[in-house]
């Protein structure tokens, strides 16, 4: 069967098409793309008999459950490449599989340490949003960093809202000295020439994810690129309500420009990742303390030199917001250590699967079947 030759628009690669040599498609099966997810519902694109573009709504098949159910991990996320069958019409489908990733990043669910959930795969670039204005904090910066590096995309850090600071020169230079290597880009949605030198990675068939905190400004730019109000963005009287975040679901766009641009909701929506954060910034004068500790793995009990002990001494740091630092510590530390060992087993898994792929092709070249 071939392949629509209209695919690659929607960011389909060799490294995908190499895939199907372990897969091939059967009887009626088509390949999609996820653009939208809500819960187990999935909104895809593909290509019909005819090589029209078709969108569809998409459910898991069972057996797809039945055999990734322990594994979130292995579930298809906006951006996914998927093997599914269309029904007739065509407006629905079942997704069989999905196809290797790329790249991709995942959310950590605050309450349930075992579970993760991709927020946006086979990426290129991820676009960092940090707002220029009072909320621009550089610690926060560095944990959307980590997450873009262990993605796998290359990140761009976008510095919005210009227009709200006074000098935005200062904050480039320490996010440039900070990020050695990565581009920054000061841009705000007021002065549509701060938003061209963007367009040099937008090009045609690369998928690019904007990520940062809810209200910075994400589906302002997500339209601006898009050249028209499609996305839903924050009411300008909601502003200062830090409670709601606008976007509520991960959805993927075709630009103008011929890339992808996949808009994520703000970091509440980030799960673990945001009570890290809050952690931080809750004991920021505890961290600074343990920084000057004598000893870099100092555990603040009897090390000479601890800083810690040092200012409970002095009262500058009470006993009981030190056990309430030392509570949550240990909780996050625990529920870390499931999520990453979780994480490792899943990976294992996977290349268990890909293994044994290779084996039964093997098997059957000997026999002469391939
Ligand atoms: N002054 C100024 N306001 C902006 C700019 N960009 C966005 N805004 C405003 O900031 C608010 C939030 O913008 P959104 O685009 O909805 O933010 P978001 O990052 O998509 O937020 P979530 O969807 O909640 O994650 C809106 O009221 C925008 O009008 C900018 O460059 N300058
Ligand atoms: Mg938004
Ligand atoms: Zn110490």
């Amino acid at each position: 069967m071939s392949l629509s030759t209209h695919l690659p628009h929607w960011g389909w690669s060799a490294f995908f098409n190499a895939q199907l040599e372990l897969r091939p498609l059967k009887e009626g099966e088509v390949i999609a793309r996820i653009i939208n997810q809500e819960r187990d519902l999935y909104r895809i694109i593909y290509f019909n008999h005819e090589d029209l573009e078709q969108k569809a709504v998409a459910q898991l098949s069972g057996r797809f459950r039945f055999e990734h159910g322990e594994s979130q991990l292995e579930f298809p996320g906006v951006g996914d490449w998927v093997i599914c069958q269309p029904h007739s019409h065509g407006e629905e489908a079942i997704i069989h599989e999905v196809l290797q990733r790329r790249s991709c990043f995942y959310r950590k669910e605050a309450g349930n340490s075992m579970r993760a959930q991709i927020v946006a795969a086979n990426i290129d670039m991820i676009f960092v949003a940090m707002s220029a204005n009072q909320d621009f904090n550089l610690k926060r910066l560095d944990r959307y960093m980590s997450i873009a590096w262990d993605s796998g995309a290359s990140p761009v850090i976008l510095l919005t809202k210009a227009d709200l600071c006074d000098d935005v020169e200062p904050l480039l230079a320490e996010v440039e000295t900070h990020h050695v290597g990565v581009p920054v880009h000061a841009i705000s949605a007021t002065d549509p020439e701060s938003i061209e030198p963007l367009k040099t990675y937008l090009q045609p068939g690369k998928s690019v994810v904007l990520l940062g905190s809810s209200g910075v400004g994400k589906s302002t730019l997500g339209n601006l690129l898009l050249e028209k109000e499609q996305l839903k963005t924050q009411d300008i009287r909601a502003a200062d309500d830090k409670g709601k975040h606008t976007t509520t679901s991960r959805s993927l766009y075709q630009l103008p420009s011929g890339a992808l641009l996949i808009d994520t909701p703000g970091m509440r929506e980030l799960g673990l990742l945001d009570h890290q954060a809050g952690f931080e910034d809750l004991f920021e004068d505890i961290l600074t303390l343990s920084q000057q500790c004598r000893f870099g793995d100092c555990q603040h009990d009897t090390e000479p030199g601890c800083a810690i002990q040092a200012a409970l001494e002095s009262g500058e740091l009470t006993m009981e917001r030190w056990e309430s630092f030392q509570s949550l510590d240990r909780e996050l530390r625990y529920v870390q250590r499931k999520t990453d060992a979780e994480l490792a087993r899943q990976e294992r898994l996977k290349w268990k699967k890909i293994q044994q792929g290779l084996r039964v092709r093997l098997k059957m070249k000997s026999r002469g079947e391939i």
